[in-house]
């Protein structure tokens, strides 16, 4: 992985992380911690639906013929992103509803999730949890035609289904 200037890249990176502003990043950067820990190549950077209109056109039109098999979108407020990436690519796009200032939130979740019929977001919890699930369906999606990674997830699930029954509940005083 390499920081190059406004961005994290991974040689031939399979998912696509971006994001509407660097203020994102506290959230978004759960999605990367989770590809980073199942060893799938991505990409990170800001492309900003209504600052960067045409970076996010041309950042969606060519995505798949780079190899980018999904995207991962999070945005706040009037969140557009996730659904303008959606309407230029048949990727699945995930999208990532980040906590905004004022309504914390519901706003990116409900700009995100309510996508007129034919063009489908998966859309995520609000925040770190949205950004983390976010990332390990598109692990999911993966391991499809990934046997390794495949055996990866299953490994996760089971170690957390263990960390759950190992929980101890704090004595009554
Ligand atoms: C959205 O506006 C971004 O996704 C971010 O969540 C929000 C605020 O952006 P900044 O003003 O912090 O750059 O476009």
């Amino acid at each position: 992985m390499t920081d190059v200037n406004n961005m994290h890249t991974c040689d031939k990176p399979l998912v696509g992380v971006v994001m509407g502003s660097s203020s994102d990043w506290e959230v978004m950067k759960n999605a990367v911690q989770v590809l980073r820990d199942f060893n799938v190549p991505y990409e990170a950077q800001v492309v900003s639906a209504h600052r960067m209109p045409d970076e996010m056109f041309a950042y969606a039109t060519v995505a798949k013929d780079r190899g980018i098999q999904v995207i991962i979108a999070g945005a706040g407020g009037a969140a557009h992103l996730p659904g303008m990436l959606a309407a230029k690519t048949t990727l699945p796009v995930m999208g990532v509803p980040v906590p905004s200032k004022y309504l914390r939130g519901e706003d990116s979740l409900l700009s995100i999730v309510q996508m007129p019929k034919g063009i489908p977001v998966h859309t995520f919890a609000i925040g770190e949890a949205g950004a983390a699930n976010a990332a390990l369906a598109a692990v999911s999606v993966l391991a499809l035609s990934d046997k390794a990674l495949s055996q990866k997830l299953e490994a996760f699930r089971v170690a957390q289904s263990q960390v759950a029954r190992d929980m101890e509940l704090p004595p009554l005083r």
